[in-house]
């Protein structure tokens, strides 16, 4: 399973509380981050979402690193990312042959890092990367699992089809009862956010699907969440991934954490 790299890495993770010589005068080592973008024919829009990205991560100074995970799309995006990243080792590209899926991309990436907080965001930039400081400052003052989140209050979604909101909308009423009491949140379904590596330890995720979200608020060790409200806005390029399969994925999902319960 991809996430027994995540938990052995996070074992051997050393925390600050387990160095001896930290003497309690000495300032908290800020922990690093790692922002899976995960690809699907998305090379329209891969050079402007790593640029943005990066521009509002810059001005905060700590270490962060970001994967791009692209399953085998072959429209030109490696050669992209490869020039990004012999200026930026920072940027890094991971290709995977024979595999598709959103949630098991978001999984080998955090797999392939050691990073203590990690994070995922889209490549068509309907989630602006403008706010990840904010995500990043609100995991870093505590929270396990900091999401962007359409439906909290002052969120929002940007021209959707009242068709495909109402749907979302059952699907995330269909979440509630499997949702933990205290730390229930209005998007469940969010694909970019934060999560402490630490709250994954004792978990598999299961690598199938579209939401990991979801299966992480469920399953993993997560004790406290916040919501940061934004407006989810249209695609800048290319196609959307979003299908029926995608949608069947959720409902084995749904089912597999019923049984769990
Ligand atoms: N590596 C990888 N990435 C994927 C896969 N499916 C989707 N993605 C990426 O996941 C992100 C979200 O996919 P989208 O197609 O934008 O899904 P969506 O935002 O829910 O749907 P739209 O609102 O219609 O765009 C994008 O960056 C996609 O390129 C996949 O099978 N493998
Ligand atoms: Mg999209």
């Amino acid at each position: 399973m991809p996430l027994n790299a995540v938990k052995l890495a996070a074992d051997e993770l050393e925390s600050p509380a387990d160095n001896k010589d930290v003497s309690a005068a000495a300032p908290r080592p800020v922990a690093k981050l790692a922002v899976v973008v995960p690809t699907l024919c998305e090379a329209e829009n891969i050079r402007v979402v790593l640029d943005r990205i990066r521009q509002s991560l810059d001005p905060l100074g700590f270490p962060y690193e970001l994967i791009v995970v692209d399953d085998d799309s072959r429209d030109g995006i490696d050669t992209i990312v490869q020039e990004i990243t012999e200026t930026d080792p920072r940027v890094r590209l991971l290709v995977r042959k024979g595999e598709r899926g959103l949630g098991g991309a978001v999984l080998y990436g955090w797999q392939h890092t050691d990073a203590e907080i990690l994070g995922v965001i889209d490549a068509d930039l309907q989630h602006p990367p403008e706010l990840l400081p904010q995500l990043w400052k609100a995991v870093e003052s505590g929270n396990d699992v900091v999401l962007a989140s359409r439906y909290a209050p002052r969120g929002g979604l940007d021209n959707w089809h009242p068709a495909r909101h109402l749907l979302s909308r059952m699907a995330i009423w269909m979440t509630y009862p499997l949702q933990k009491p205290g730390i229930s949140v209005k998007d469940p379904m969010a694909g970019f956010f934060m999560v402490r590596r630490s709250s994954l330890r004792n978990v598999d995720l299961h690598n199938r699907g579209f939401k990991i979200l979801l299966e992480i608020l469920v399953r993993a060790d997560v004790r406290s969440v916040t919501e940061i409200p934004f407006t989810f806005g249209p695609r800048r390029a290319g196609a959307s991934k979003a299908n029926l399969r995608v949608g069947l994925d959720y409902f084995a999902l749904l089912f597999r954490l019923w049984r769990s319960k």
